[in-house]
Protein backbone atom coordinates (compact mmCIF):
# COMPACT_ATOMS: atom_id res chain seq x y z
CA UNK A 1 0.00 0.00 0.00
CA UNK A 2 1.18 3.47 -0.54
CA UNK A 3 2.62 5.57 2.13
CA UNK A 4 0.58 8.60 2.72
CA UNK A 5 2.78 11.72 4.51
CA UNK A 6 1.57 14.90 5.02
CA UNK A 7 3.97 17.56 3.88
CA UNK A 8 3.85 20.32 6.34
CA UNK A 9 4.81 23.33 3.69
CA UNK A 10 3.00 26.43 2.71
CA UNK A 11 5.28 26.23 -0.62
CA UNK A 12 3.63 24.76 -3.58
CA UNK A 13 6.60 24.87 -5.38
CA UNK A 14 8.57 22.63 -3.11
CA UNK A 15 5.24 19.96 -3.38
CA UNK A 16 5.28 19.89 -6.79
CA UNK A 17 8.98 18.91 -6.70
CA UNK A 18 8.74 16.37 -4.53
CA UNK A 19 5.59 14.74 -5.38
CA UNK A 20 7.34 14.76 -8.83
CA UNK A 21 10.60 12.61 -7.37
CA UNK A 22 8.56 10.82 -5.01
CA UNK A 23 4.86 10.36 -6.95
CA UNK A 24 4.42 6.57 -7.28
CA UNK A 25 6.06 5.53 -3.95
CA UNK A 26 3.81 8.08 -1.88
CA UNK A 27 1.00 9.90 -1.64
CA UNK A 28 1.55 13.96 -0.32
CA UNK A 29 -1.01 15.07 1.85
CA UNK A 30 -0.95 19.17 1.95
CA UNK A 31 -1.67 21.06 4.96
CA UNK A 32 -4.72 22.62 3.30
CA UNK A 33 -6.08 19.06 3.48
CA UNK A 34 -5.64 18.43 6.84
CA UNK A 35 -7.25 22.40 7.73
CA UNK A 36 -4.05 24.13 8.15
CA UNK A 37 -3.86 27.50 6.57
CA UNK A 38 -1.17 29.21 8.87
CA UNK A 39 2.02 30.14 8.05
CA UNK A 40 4.46 27.39 10.16
CA UNK A 41 6.96 29.20 12.24
CA UNK A 42 10.42 29.05 11.82
CA UNK A 43 12.29 30.93 14.18
CA UNK A 44 15.32 29.09 14.23
CA UNK A 45 18.89 30.15 13.69
CA UNK A 46 19.64 26.74 11.21
CA UNK A 47 18.36 25.46 8.67
CA UNK A 48 18.05 21.87 10.84
CA UNK A 49 16.01 23.34 13.78
CA UNK A 50 13.84 25.05 11.30
CA UNK A 51 12.63 22.53 9.37
CA UNK A 52 12.41 20.04 12.69
CA UNK A 53 10.23 23.43 14.07
CA UNK A 54 8.03 23.15 11.39
CA UNK A 55 7.21 19.51 11.44
CA UNK A 56 6.91 19.73 15.16
CA UNK A 57 4.15 22.67 15.32
CA UNK A 58 2.07 20.13 12.83
CA UNK A 59 2.43 17.04 15.07
CA UNK A 60 1.42 18.71 17.60
CA UNK A 61 -1.24 21.04 16.59
CA UNK A 62 -2.70 18.59 13.94
CA UNK A 63 -2.04 15.46 15.28
CA UNK A 64 -0.45 13.41 12.38
CA UNK A 65 2.61 12.16 11.13
CA UNK A 66 4.55 14.42 8.63
CA UNK A 67 7.44 15.83 7.24
CA UNK A 68 8.88 19.11 6.29
CA UNK A 69 11.52 20.75 4.49
CA UNK A 70 14.15 24.38 4.76
CA UNK A 71 16.15 24.94 1.94
CA UNK A 72 18.80 27.72 2.27
CA UNK A 73 20.85 28.96 -0.59
CA UNK A 74 24.54 29.07 1.33
CA UNK A 75 27.10 31.38 -0.52
CA UNK A 76 30.99 30.97 0.23
CA UNK A 77 31.94 34.35 0.20
CA UNK A 78 28.93 35.52 1.76
CA UNK A 79 30.11 33.72 4.98
CA UNK A 80 27.02 31.13 3.89
CA UNK A 81 24.66 34.15 3.21
CA UNK A 82 21.23 34.12 2.60
CA UNK A 83 21.63 30.50 4.25
CA UNK A 84 18.69 30.20 7.13
CA UNK A 85 17.23 33.73 6.20
CA UNK A 86 17.05 32.41 2.37
CA UNK A 87 13.14 33.12 1.98
CA UNK A 88 13.37 36.66 3.72
CA UNK A 89 16.87 37.79 2.26
CA UNK A 90 15.71 41.28 1.02
CA UNK A 91 13.24 41.87 4.26
CA UNK A 92 10.05 40.31 5.30
CA UNK A 93 8.42 39.34 2.15
CA UNK A 94 9.23 36.31 0.91
CA UNK A 95 9.95 38.15 -2.40
CA UNK A 96 11.92 35.97 -4.83
CA UNK A 97 13.32 38.68 -7.42
CA UNK A 98 14.63 41.17 -4.51
CA UNK A 99 16.58 38.48 -2.69
CA UNK A 100 18.04 37.19 -5.96
CA UNK A 101 18.71 41.34 -6.93
CA UNK A 102 20.29 41.31 -2.84
CA UNK A 103 22.81 38.63 -3.16
CA UNK A 104 23.91 40.03 -7.08
CA UNK A 105 24.41 43.27 -5.22
CA UNK A 106 26.29 41.75 -2.54
CA UNK A 107 28.42 39.50 -4.43
CA UNK A 108 29.32 42.46 -6.83
CA UNK A 109 31.98 41.59 -9.44
CA UNK A 110 33.56 39.00 -6.66
CA UNK A 111 35.30 36.42 -8.14
CA UNK A 112 34.52 33.59 -5.90
CA UNK A 113 30.65 32.71 -6.52
CA UNK A 114 30.61 29.37 -5.24
CA UNK A 115 27.54 28.08 -3.66
CA UNK A 116 25.21 25.43 -2.86
CA UNK A 117 21.72 24.90 -2.24
CA UNK A 118 20.92 22.63 1.13
CA UNK A 119 17.85 20.94 2.32
CA UNK A 120 17.13 19.61 5.16
CA UNK A 121 13.79 16.86 5.42
CA UNK A 122 12.55 16.74 8.75
CA UNK A 123 10.36 13.74 9.64
CA UNK A 124 8.29 12.88 12.66
CA UNK A 125 6.60 9.56 12.81
CA UNK A 126 5.52 8.71 16.14
CA UNK A 127 7.15 10.78 18.14
CA UNK A 128 10.68 10.13 16.55
CA UNK A 129 12.13 12.76 14.91
CA UNK A 130 14.52 11.59 11.35
CA UNK A 131 16.74 14.56 9.62
CA UNK A 132 17.74 13.56 6.09
CA UNK A 133 20.12 16.15 3.93
CA UNK A 134 20.72 17.08 0.83
CA UNK A 135 23.28 19.43 -1.15
CA UNK A 136 23.67 20.58 -4.59
CA UNK A 137 27.65 22.93 -5.57
CA UNK A 138 27.52 24.95 -7.97
CA UNK A 139 27.77 29.26 -8.06
CA UNK A 140 26.18 32.66 -8.55
CA UNK A 141 26.06 33.59 -12.20
CA UNK A 142 26.51 37.40 -13.04
CA UNK A 143 22.57 38.02 -14.07
CA UNK A 144 19.34 36.34 -13.58
CA UNK A 145 18.74 34.03 -15.97
CA UNK A 146 15.62 31.34 -17.14
CA UNK A 147 11.87 31.36 -16.62
CA UNK A 148 11.26 28.01 -14.87
CA UNK A 149 11.81 27.07 -11.23
CA UNK A 150 11.01 29.00 -8.10
CA UNK A 151 13.55 31.31 -5.49
CA UNK A 152 17.20 31.87 -6.16
CA UNK A 153 16.84 29.51 -9.54
CA UNK A 154 17.64 32.15 -11.98
CA UNK A 155 20.93 32.99 -10.62
CA UNK A 156 22.03 29.47 -9.37
CA UNK A 157 24.18 27.66 -11.88
CA UNK A 158 25.28 23.71 -10.67
CA UNK A 159 28.26 22.45 -10.81
CA UNK A 160 28.76 20.76 -14.05
CA UNK A 161 26.11 22.93 -16.50
CA UNK A 162 26.48 26.13 -18.05
CA UNK A 163 22.94 27.11 -17.63
CA UNK A 164 20.84 27.82 -14.16
CA UNK A 165 18.29 26.09 -12.58
CA UNK A 166 15.78 28.08 -14.19
CA UNK A 167 16.14 27.32 -17.69
CA UNK A 168 16.38 23.43 -16.87
CA UNK A 169 13.37 21.06 -17.23
CA UNK A 170 11.41 19.61 -13.66
CA UNK A 171 12.98 16.58 -14.55
CA UNK A 172 16.75 17.90 -15.58
CA UNK A 173 16.94 20.08 -11.72
CA UNK A 174 14.91 16.96 -10.22
CA UNK A 175 17.68 14.87 -11.13
CA UNK A 176 20.47 16.69 -9.28
CA UNK A 177 18.90 19.09 -6.94
CA UNK A 178 19.35 19.62 -2.76
CA UNK A 179 15.77 18.89 -2.51
CA UNK A 180 15.83 15.76 -4.79
CA UNK A 181 18.57 14.38 -2.92
CA UNK A 182 17.28 14.30 0.67
CA UNK A 183 13.86 12.94 -1.03
CA UNK A 184 15.94 10.09 -2.08
CA UNK A 185 17.19 9.70 1.52
CA UNK A 186 13.78 10.04 2.96
CA UNK A 187 12.49 7.38 0.11
CA UNK A 188 15.19 5.14 0.86
CA UNK A 189 14.58 5.02 4.84
CA UNK A 190 10.95 5.00 4.71
CA UNK A 191 11.41 1.90 2.34
CA UNK A 192 13.56 0.36 4.96
CA UNK A 193 12.22 0.68 8.06
CA UNK A 194 8.48 -0.03 7.81
P1 LIG B 1 7.96 26.57 3.92
O1 LIG B 1 8.82 27.11 5.02
O2 LIG B 1 6.51 26.78 4.13
O3 LIG B 1 8.30 25.14 3.56
P2 LIG B 1 9.34 28.60 2.34
O4 LIG B 1 9.15 29.11 0.95
O5 LIG B 1 9.26 29.60 3.47
O6 LIG B 1 8.31 27.40 2.56
P3 LIG B 1 12.05 28.00 3.21
O7 LIG B 1 11.78 28.57 4.55
O8 LIG B 1 12.72 26.68 3.12
O9 LIG B 1 10.71 27.85 2.35
O10 LIG B 1 12.82 29.11 2.39
C1 LIG B 1 13.73 28.79 1.43
C2 LIG B 1 14.02 29.95 0.52
O11 LIG B 1 14.90 29.45 -0.46
C3 LIG B 1 12.81 30.50 -0.21
O12 LIG B 1 13.06 31.86 -0.51
C4 LIG B 1 12.78 29.73 -1.50
O13 LIG B 1 12.26 30.50 -2.57
C5 LIG B 1 14.25 29.43 -1.71
N1 LIG B 1 14.36 28.08 -2.27
C6 LIG B 1 14.04 26.91 -1.67
N2 LIG B 1 14.22 25.89 -2.50
C7 LIG B 1 14.70 26.42 -3.65
C8 LIG B 1 15.06 25.87 -4.91
O14 LIG B 1 14.95 24.58 -5.16
N3 LIG B 1 15.49 26.71 -5.85
C9 LIG B 1 15.57 28.02 -5.63
N4 LIG B 1 15.24 28.63 -4.49
C10 LIG B 1 14.79 27.83 -3.51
Amino acid sequence: MKNRLVFATGNPNKVKEISQVIGDYMEIVSLKEIGCEEELPETNPTIEANAIQKAQYVVDHYKVDCFSEDTGLEIESLNGEPGVYSARYAGTEKNADANMNLVLQKLGDHTNRKAQFRTVIALIRNGDIKTFEGIVKGKIAFDKTGKDGFGYDPIFVPDGFDKSFAEMSAAEKNSISHRARAVAKLQKYLETSI
